[in-house]
């Protein structure tokens, strides 16, 4: 099968083949080397949506991003959200902080900046971006990471977020998400399921992985994440992109 198409333009693009032999235990999914090398290849054929949630991202900054203030691309991996926020930048002094807590994915994500013509200023950080300071942002993109914080610090994360945005400011979060459910839990897994078989990842890929990520990538609700975005002061909340089980929110200070 054809492998879905890509929107950044990165190095690593091996073919994703880490779950492809049957593996006698399952370890909890990490963010090291072996993945840094094909995770280009695997978001793109494991979240349905990707390339075009991406690709309005431009479109958003143009409307939000603010002479003279900060973007922060939180759970960074190798730029893409970074590289389709600068597409946008219409005006002065603006710079990018990029941010992941793994150095593989950090090494890599400075390499390819480096690489880059960047239109603005970009910093990438290694560090864990509940620990981050945020200030002075105009926009804040969490793409696919919240799900991977632990539940009891996300509040106050999304807090401090809502705190380092000036006013009229937004946050863009995408997330995996739980359904509220079972009969839609069912329905948006098996077709995430045919997704990714769609783009040529066997049953046993699609298991493996699976079982790698359970307790690691924690999803919730639609519900639960509006909720937490109105308690922490966002005055408008809404879903704008939604592909089978994968969100994005955008919220507005
Ligand atoms: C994209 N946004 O291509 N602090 C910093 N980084 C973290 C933390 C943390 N506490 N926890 C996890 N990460 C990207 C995709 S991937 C999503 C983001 C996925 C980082 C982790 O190292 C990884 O690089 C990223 O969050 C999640 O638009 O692979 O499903």
């Amino acid at each position: 099968m054809n492998k879905t198409t890509q929107t950044s333009k990165t190095a690593s693009k091996d073919q994703d083949k880490l779950y492809s032999q049957p593996r006698e235990a399952i370890a909890g999914f990490v963010f090291d080397d072996a993945v840094v090398k094909v995770f280009e290849d695997m978001i793109g054929r494991s979240v349905p949506g990707y390339t075009t949630l991406l690709s309005m991202f431009p479109v958003l900054s143009r409307v939000f991003i603010t002479a003279n203030s900060r973007c922060y691309d939180l759970g960074c991996s190798l730029g893409a959200a970074t590289l389709a926020i600068q597409q946008g930048i219409e005006c002065d002094n603006v710079e990018i902080i990029a941010v992941d807590n793994s150095i593989a994915m950090v090494d890599e994500c400075q390499t390819l900046m480096a690489r880059h013509k960047n239109k603005v200023s970009v910093v990438v950080e290694r560090g864990d971006v509940c620990k981050l300071e945020i200030t002075n942002a105009s926009l804040v993109a969490m793409n696919f990471t919240l799900q991977f914080i632990p539940e009891s610090g996300r509040k106050i994360l999304i807090k401090k977020i809502y705190s380092g945005l000036n006013e009229g400011g937004a946050f863009i979060l995408s997330e995996k998400i739980k359904a509220k459910n079972t009969v839609e839990q069912n329905r948006l897994t098996s077709l995430h399921h045919v997704f990714k078989k769609a783009n040529g990842y066997s049953d046993l890929e699609i298991s493996q992985k699976r079982s790698a990520l359970e307790n690691v990538l924690v999803a919730e609700t639609v519900e639960q994440h509006m909720t937490r975005l109105k308690q922490a002061g966002f005055s408008e909340v809404l879903v704008w992109f939604q592909c089978f089980n994968f969100v994005s929110f955008l919220a507005i200070k």
